[in-house]
């Protein structure tokens, strides 16, 4: 007999190592996870409560070790893959600082197709990460509005989750997604 942990959260946050996950879960419920400038830090999901303006507790999961062929098992991708199955909503964070925002973006998206069981069919949030950290040479609304074409109807919100940049809004438009 084999039993499995799939963990009970809301919202997901998903991304490339590195993207912020963890330090966006810690800045905006009281969960602390390992966060450093070198990917692979969180090798385990971490839970946190976040706090509608109504005061209801919801759980969010930072899903650690998505790369490209996580679906296939590698960086066990395939054990992090499991504990996205169950929730509602997915905000999946990418690191606007980052060489090509939009190819990390298809990494993801693509690992999700694979992996199947609905996953790229639940309802989706983006977020541009580190926006406290572009320079002049990287126009943040440029690469949001190439997003939003590929998107459709997907929200992209810019945020800095160190410089706590437009939390609000995001969380407003995840609280909207996950009203029934
Ligand atoms: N400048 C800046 N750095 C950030 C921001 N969010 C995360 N980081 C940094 O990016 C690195 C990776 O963050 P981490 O949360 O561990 O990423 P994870 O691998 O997605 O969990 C750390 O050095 C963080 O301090 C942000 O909003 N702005
Ligand atoms: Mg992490």
């Amino acid at each position: 007999m084999r039993l499995e942990l799939k963990l009970l959260a809301e919202v997901g946050i998903i991304g490339l190592p590195n993207a912020g996950k963890s330090t966006l879960i810690s800045v905006i419920s009281a969960a602390k996870p390992k966060i450093a400038d070198y990917p692979f830090t969180t090798l385990v999901p971490s839970l946190g409560v976040v706090r509608k303006p109504t005061g209801d507790g919801t759980v969010f999961a930072d899903i650690p070790g998505l790369i490209a062929g996580a679906h296939t098992g590698a960086g066990l991708g395939h054990e992090f893959l499991r504990h996205i199955e169950r929730t509602r909503v997915l905000l999946h964070l990418i690191d606007v600082t980052s060489e090509d925002p939009i190819a990390n973006y298809h990494i993801i998206e693509q690992e999700l197709q694979a992996y199947g069981r609905g996953l790229a069919d639940r309802r989706q949030i983006i977020a541009l990460n580190k926006v406290d950290a572009v320079d002049d040479t990287l126009d943040v609304g440029a690469i949001a509005a190439q997003l939003q074409a590929i998107l459709g109807q997907i929200p992209v919100f810019p945020i800095s989750a160190v410089a706590r940049i437009g939390l609000e809004p995001l969380l407003q438009e995840i609280w909207q997604l996950l009203s029934p």
